[in-house]
């Protein structure tokens, strides 16, 4: 059976909703990042980043939250995994993008403005990120006011990957990005992301 490592509370949030989306059974290690069942010889076995999420798939192990739903949607046949070369192009263009452009400046953000206590924030730590991630808004804004979807004509892994990342924007007000705001939101109303929301909430 698909084993996941990694507690609603990280990264593998995204993995976790396309799970519900996909409807496959597994088991649930519920590992929070940085706990000490992360540090041990067995996990470092999986990941020697010693981060979450990890999959084991009938011995197939996997690290990196955008491989793994890029692996499992396709290997299951998903719906949400674009059937033309195009659209799975932009999947992988949103998808890497992500990873490069909002994903850790939005933790970053709301680690050093929120989260942290206070007097291990860093001001300049919160201030470059918030800066990194207002242009990604920028972009995500400008592409979603010329398509309501990113990688073809309906929701698809594409926006799972890039909305999972902005679970953290639900708590920020997108005022000044309206496309932004009203395809987030879109996103996170689907059933399986209610459900995985419950989960960290
Ligand atoms: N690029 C990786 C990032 C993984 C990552 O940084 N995971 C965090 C939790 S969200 C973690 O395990 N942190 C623990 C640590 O840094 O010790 C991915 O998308 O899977």
């Amino acid at each position: 059976m698909l084993r996941i490592y990694g507690s609603a509370k990280s990264r593998a949030l995204r993995n976790l909703w396309l799970l519900g989306e996909l409807d496959i059974p597994y088991d649930h290690k519920d590992y929070l990042p940085g706990c000490s069942e992360t540090r041990t010889p067995e996990f470092l076995a999986l990941n020697p980043n010693g981060r979450i999420p990890v999959i084991d798939d009938d011995g197939f192990v996997l690290s990196e939250s955008m491989a793994i739903n890029l692996y499992l949607a396709r290997k299951h046949g998903s719906p949400l995994y674009p059937s033309d070369t195009k659209s799975e192009a932009l999947l992988f263009q949103w998808s890497f993008w992500q990873t490069d452009r909002i994903d850790r400046q939005l933790v970053n953000y709301f680690m050093h403005s929120r989260v942290l206590p206070e007097a291990e924030r860093k001001r300049e730590i919160a201030e470059a990120s918030w800066n990194e991630a207002v242009a990604a808004f920028d972009v995500l804004e400008v592409a979603l006011r010329k398509s309501q979807w990113l990688a073809g004509s309906a929701f698809s892994l594409g926006d799972l990957n890039v909305g999972g990342a902005l679970y953290r924007a639900l708590f920020l007000d997108l005022s000044k990005w309206p496309h932004l705001q009203a395809w987030l939101t879109q996103c996170w109303q689907r059933s399986a992301a209610t459900r995985v929301r419950a989960m960290r909430e």
